[in-house]
């Protein structure tokens, strides 16, 4: 790309021919576009060369931090020697080996054998069918229904979306049959008449009831996220993980921990279902698997579900050309391979996210924040118009996030804004001085929201 083109241009050119995701094109205005070009650590420069610290990993996937020269050359080294094979027809390569075995090595114990595909949307689609593929070769094809929750994002092909629990994602044309969804165990917004523990308790109980109705026999499988990351950071209360793995030990349904986002490191174990202790039957990866350097998903299949493949037999009709990509899988390597040597998910765990947790409960002190939750380095503030009345919202929702967002992007710091709420997700080799400079951007983005509200009378 011609690097010497203005911002101007690259604007144009964008608006001319680009279709984003998850944009209105009608609202996004041509100088609202910022063109990035480089990035390094933690920091990134856009093209007119302003540093901004990329407080999101880039998409919630970028663990090892950006410009990583082992990963790069590793891709490379791979491209001279076998930049593409399939993985169908009886055949494999030395990268898919390498990082399959390297995912037995450090998911836990239950599971041996990976899936690979290329994100973690086609990931929940191989879920959707290798479930209901299980239960066929049990003798029960009845059993097909898919139990997710409501503000759950599993991705946006259309069996992830209809897995999702987001209504304007099913609108558009984000519908399967045979999917239902449980309550979420969102505290803050929707349970505040009763203590965190009790609505843990009630939502995680919404499950049951939902199997109850549907008949156990017709369930397939419950899908869900540790903690539901696009859906805003929603940890969920101590007593809600717990419930749920009463209610599925109960009961003959297969358990997916999707750990996209909670994956390799980000909560402070492996996997955020080690966070939790639950035991899923199947987990989908993608984003920290590669830190995304290249684009690569992962199924996991626990024994239980392997032995079925491999005893009862017959070809299960799936697979995605780039499965097992080598490219894609030696970046993975060389991904896992850093994580390890650095010690980075022990370090989120005992070190820098403690450390981040220590400034975030500081900014819950703020007046504008309702409620500031963190686990390892994901983490969200919620932004409320009366501290003293934490029921009460920002009206209409999300145009306060907005603003507040918009006010962290100028001072140097990405977040994401979720309606009201701003979350926080950044690589995992933040330094100290980092995590020091990233707390007094995102209060600085606070004073500066707050001030804005005070000059509109919304406050
Ligand atoms: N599961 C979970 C839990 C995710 O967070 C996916 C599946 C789908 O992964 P792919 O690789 O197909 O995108 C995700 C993705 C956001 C945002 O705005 C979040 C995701 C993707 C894009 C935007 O928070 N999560």
């Amino acid at each position: 790309m011609n690097v010497n083109l203005s911002t101007a241009d690259l604007r144009q050119k964008d608006a001319a021919h680009h279709f984003h995701p998850f944009t209105d094109h009608k609202t996004l205005g041509l100088d609202e576009r910022r063109v990035m070009v480089r990035a390094d650590g933690v920091w990134m420069w856009d093209s007119d060369g302003n540093r901004i610290m990329d407080g999101m990993a880039g998409l919630w996937c970028v663990n090892v931090g950006h410009g990583r020269q082992e990963i790069i050359e590793a891709v490379r080294s791979q491209m001279s020697e076998l930049s593409y094979y399939n993985t169908f027809f009886k055949t494999t390569t030395l990268p898919a080996i390498e990082l399959a075995e390297m995912l037995a090595e450090i998911t836990p114990p239950q599971f041996k054998m990976s899936f690979f595909g290329g994100s973690g949307s086609d990931g929940n689609d191989t879920v959707v069918r290798m479930v209901r593929t299980y239960w066929q070769m049990l003798g029960k094809p009845e059993k097909k229904i898919i139990l997710s929750r409501v503000n759950a994002y599993h991705g946006s092909t259309v069996a992830a979306a209809a897995l999702g629990g987001m209504a304007g994602m099913h609108a558009q044309g984000g519908v399967i049959g045979d999917i239902d969804h449980a309550s979420q165990p969102f505290w803050f917004g929707e349970g505040q008449d009763m203590t965190p523990e009790e609505f843990g308790l009630q939502a995680a109980r919404s499950l049951e009831a939902k199997i109850d109705e549907l008949g156990e026999e017709n369930i397939a499988a419950f899908i869900a996220e540790p903690i539901q990351g696009a859906g805003g950071v929603i940890v969920p209360p101590d007593s809600y993980w717990p419930e749920i793995k009463r209610i599925l030990d109960e009961r003959d349904i297969l358990f997916i921990s999707d750990e996209v986002i909670c994956g390799f490191g980000r909560t402070g174990s492996w996997f955020g279902c080690q966070t939790y202790g639950t035991e899923p039957d199947m987990m989908t990866m993608a984003k920290g698997l590669s830190s995304g350097y290249l684009p690569i998903g992962a199924v996991s299949i626990s024994d239980k579900i392997a032995d079925v493949f491999h005893t009862v037999g017959g070809e299960f009709f799936h697979g995605y050309t780039y499965s097992g990509h080598p490219a894609c899988c030696a970046a993975a390597i060389a991904n896992l391979k850093i994580m390890q040597r650095e010690k980075l998910v022990e370090r989120c765990a005992s070190d820098i996210g403690p450390y981040l947790q220590e400034h975030w409960k500081k900014l819950g002190e703020h007046p504008l924040v309702g409620e500031a939750v963190m686990v390892g380095l994901m983490g969200a503030i919620e932004l409320v118009p009366d501290k003293s009345e934490p029921k009460k919202r920002f009206e209409p929702g999300g145009e306060v996030g907005n603003i507040a967002r918009d006010h962290s992007f100028k001072n140097g710091l990405v977040m994401r804004a979720v309606r009201d709420r701003l979350i926080i997700c950044p690589p995992l080799t933040l330094t100290h001085a980092e995590a020091d400079e990233l707390a007094a951007m995102a209060t600085k983005s606070l004073d500066d929201t707050l001030d804005d509200l005070k000059k509109q009378g919304r406050i």
